[in-house]
């Protein structure tokens, strides 16, 4: 069993916020009053799963990753390896703004430590990479709530029900328990997706024939408090940010998830298909300019994605990355690592 969650230190003497039952030993840090802060947990703790993980990262990013360190064999320091590298740093998503930020950055290195060969250019690259990604890495917390709510959202098909129905079992192995609110009342075949999937896994799912989405997440916070649950994660149904009509539902549901609970949602996500290109950078601004998101998750990076998009986001509208998926397993969904991103990337 590996877990990637970290559990906020709860103040003993403000308890306000219940401390949620053990988890299983070694699977979420404790913080006591004399260590307050809680060292960061290993996200994957079994050094078998750690690497068939990596295997799987590397071989969803490998389109990305052969072309960039192609580069670098045996190449000379010019201006040809810096149009090819631009190119490259193009075609992997990572769009205008974060590819001249890199190479301005890289030049700059070349220059400052007189860098003589590739294998040290490709080093430095690599540096300048996972500096630009680490803001984005940021661990995800649990018990600052009783409930902690969160809610989901994004474009049609990204992956929303399937990541919210990992992070729940994650959650429950890490002694959570949890609620979910089958808010995509969109399609009847969604409801029924979550329901089946609650049934098969031991999770209560709030759902309504009636379709009112705001009205279903309501009911949740509402049935979240009173059983004094850990967790309630809000499904929704996908959107593109062109519908403004759809994008003003989704801002309904947030302002009507925060009068069953004050300072609810705690968690607004939204979920990004890794395939998506640029788009994805188009998608992050507009549901954080909607509903001020608190972070991100990346789905599908075991397909053709390119990885570079990541890059984007972080020079453009830096929203954390907590997880990241590569695959439609439970464990398939992991923590974002800036470091281990990027050698996926340039190994
Ligand atoms: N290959 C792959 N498929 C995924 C991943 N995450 C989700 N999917 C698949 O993407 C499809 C859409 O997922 P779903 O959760 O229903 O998307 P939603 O419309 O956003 O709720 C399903 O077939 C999932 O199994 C992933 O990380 N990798
Ligand atoms: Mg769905």
């Amino acid at each position: 069993m590996f877990s990637f969650f970290k559990k906020k230190p709860v103040a003993p003497e403000a308890p306000e916020v219940q401390i949620p039952a053990p988890a299983p030993a070694a699977a979420v840090t404790t913080a006591t009053a004399d260590a307050p802060v809680p060292a960061p947990l290993m996200p994957i703790e079994e050094p078998a799963q750690k690497q068939s993980w990596m295997t799987r990262l590397k071989a969803g990013l490998s389109k990305t990753s052969n072309n960039l360190s192609l580069l670098f064999v045996g190449a000379k320091i010019d201006e040809d390896l810096y149009d090819e590298l631009e190119a490259a740093l193009l075609m992997s998503d990572a769009g205008v703004d974060a590819t001249g930020y890199l190479l301005d950055a890289l030049r700059q290195k070349v220059k400052d430590e007189k860098l003589l060969d590739a294998a040290a250019v490709k080093a430095a690259l690599k540096q300048l990479m996972i500096e630009l990604l680490t803001p984005l890495q940021r661990p995800f917390e649990l018990g600052r709530h009783q409930p902690m709510v969160m809610m989901i959202a994004g474009v049609n098909g990204a992956g929303k029900t399937t990541t919210i129905g990992k992070l729940a079992k994650h959650m429950q192995s890490n002694g959570q328990s949890v609620l979910l609110a089958a808010g995509d009342t969109f399609r009847a075949a969604a409801r029924e997706q979550l329901m089946v999937w609650g049934q098969r896994n031991n999770i209560t799912v709030i759902s309504q024939a009636s379709g009112d989405p705001a009205a279903v997440s309501f009911d949740a916070v509402q049935s979240g408090k009173a059983r004094g649950l850990d967790v309630v994660m809000i499904d929704t149904a996908g959107r593109l940010p062109t519908q403004l009509h759809l994008m003003e539902e989704l801002k309904k549901v947030q302002r009507v998830i925060g009068k069953g609970m004050e300072g609810a949602p705690h968690e607004t996500l939204l979920v990004i298909d890794g395939n998506t290109g640029q788009n994805a950078l188009a998608q992050v601004k507009a549901f954080d300019d909607a509903l001020k998101l608190t972070g991100l998750v990346i789905t599908k990076l075991d397909g053709t994605a390119k990885g570079g998009v990541l890059a984007a986001i972080a020079r453009v509208r830096p929203v954390p990355v907590y997880f990241i998926g590569i695959g439609e397993k439970i464990e398939d969904l992991q923590p974002f690592v800036a470091a281990e991103f990027v050698d996926a990337l340039l190994p």
